[in-house]
C-alpha cells in the first residue's frame, strides 16, 4: 500500500468524528466561523457557502490544495449524476427525498478471513476524516466537494482480504420501489462497480459519509458512498451495500452498457477521449469557459505508480 502525506492533498484537515458533526449546535457552528472570521479564513465568495433550508456547510477551508475554490453546497446537492432515480441532474435531489436510508447495512464478504456485516451506524469507528477532492464526471463537468469519510483500507484491513483476492467489487441498493428508474430495462441494475485491490487500498480511496460538515445527502449517495478521485465520477459508486474481494476483474453496470466507451480502469485522463467526446477539457460547476483536465485528475504523483508498464490508452 502507497502511504500518501495527507498535507499533500488536502492543505488543512480537520479530524471529526461523526459525533461531533452531529453534535455540532449552532451556537458551536457560530463560535466556529467567528474563529475562522477571526484568522481570515472566512470563504472568499459568499456564494460557494450559502446556506439551503437550515444547513449550514461546513468546510476547514475554502479551496482545494491547487488553489481552486469548493463548489457551492447547493451546486453539489442539486446538480447530481443518479440514475436510479433519474438522467435529470437537476431533478435527482428533489427525488431522493424519500429514499430510505436507514437502517442499512454492508456485507462485506468474499476472499476475506473475517467476513462481517456491518450496520451503517458501526462504521462511526473509522474516524471521519475530511477530505477536498476534485470529482471529474467522464461527461466533461468537475466540482470540487469536501467530504467526510475514511479511507476504505481500514474496512479492508479487518476483514482481512486472503491472498486469492484481486479485485473489489461494489453493489450498490436495489430497490425499484423508490428508485424509479430501477424498473427500465436499459441499465442491468443493480449499479455495480469494481477496483483493483492495490486501487482500493491506496489511501486517496474513501468511503464517505457526509460532505460540508453533514451527513451525506441522499442525492450525493447516502448513507455510504464510494469516492475515488482520480477516476472518472462513475467509478465513485453510491449507496453501496456490498463490497466482495473476488478474484476475477468485476464486470461494471457501465462495461455492460458500453463496453468501447467505459473502460474497467477509467482513470482521468486528458490524452485519451470518449469515443464521442474530447476528454482535453472540463466545465467546473460554478465557473465561466472551460479548464484543461488534469492528468489523473491532478493526482498524478500519488497514484501514477499504480499503472507503471501499463498501456493507459489501450488499458483504459
Ligand atoms: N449508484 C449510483 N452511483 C453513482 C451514479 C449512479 O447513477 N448510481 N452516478 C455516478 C456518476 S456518473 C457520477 S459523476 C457521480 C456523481 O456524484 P454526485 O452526484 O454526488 O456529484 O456519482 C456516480 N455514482
Ligand atoms: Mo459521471
Amino acid at each position: 500500500m502507497i502511504k500518501i502525506d495527507p498535507s499533500e492533498i488536502t492543505p488543512k484537515r480537520l479530524y471529526l468524528s461523526r459525533r461531533q458533526f452531529i453534535g455540532s449546535s449552532g451556537a458551536v457552528v457560530a463560535a466556529a466561523l467567528a474563529l475562522a472570521a477571526c484568522k481570515g479564513n472566512l470563504p472568499t465568495s459568499e456564494a460557494a457557502l450559502t446556506p439551503v433550508a437550515g444547513i449550514t456547510p461546513q468546510a476547514s477551508t475554502s479551496t482545494d490544495e491547487l488553489g481552486d475554490p469548493l463548489t457551492s453546497f447547493e451546486d453539489i446537492t442539486h446538480y447530481n449524476n443518479y440514475y436510479e432515480f433519474s438522467t435529470n441532474k437537476e431533478a435527482v435531489a428533489k427525488l431522493a427525498a424519500d429514499f430510505p436510508t436507514s437502517p442499512w447495512s454492508i456485507e462485506v464478504s468474499g476472499l476475506v478471513n473475517n467476513p462481517r456485516t456491518y450496520l451503517i451506524e458501526s462504521l462511526q469507528k473509522f474516524e471521519a476524516e475530511e477530505r477536498i477532492y476534485r470529482l471529474r464526471c467522464v461527461e466533461g463537468w468537475s466540482m470540487v466537494i469536501p467530504w467526510s469519510g475514511f479511507p476504505l483500507h481500514k474496512l479492508l484491513d479487518e476483514v482481512q482480504p486472503t491472498p486469492q483476492a484481486k479485485y473489489v467489487q461494489f453493489t450498490a441498493i436495489n430497490d425499484p420501489k423508490t428508485m424509479p428508474l430501477q424498473g427500465s430495462a436499459s441499465l442491468s441494475w443493480p449499479y455495480v462497480e469494481g477496483l483493483r485491490l492495490d486501487e482500493a487500498m491506496h489511501d486517496l480511496t474513501i468511503l464517505a459519509t457526509g460532505l460540508y460538515g453533514q451527513p451525506l445527502p441522499k442525492q450525493d449517495g447516502a448513507p455510504i458512498r464510494l469516492v475515488v478521485p482520480w477516476k472518472y465520477g462513475f467509478k465513485s459508486i453510491k449507496a453501496i451495500v456490498k463490497i466482495e474481494l473476488v478474484d476475477y476483474q468485476p464486470v461494471t453496470l457501465w462495461m455492460q452498457a458500453a463496453p468501447d466507451e467505459y473502460g474497467f480502469y477509467s482513470n482521468v485522463n486528458p490524452n485519451v477521449d470518449h469515443p464521442r467526446w474530447s476528454q482535453a477539457t472540463e466545465r467546473r460547476i460554478g465557473e465561466v469557459g472551460r479548464r484543461n483536465t488534469l492528468m489523473f485528475n491532478g493526482y498524478e504523483k500519488e497514484v501514477a505508480p499504480l499503472y507503471a508498464g501499463m498501456d493507459l490508452n489501450k488499458d483504459f
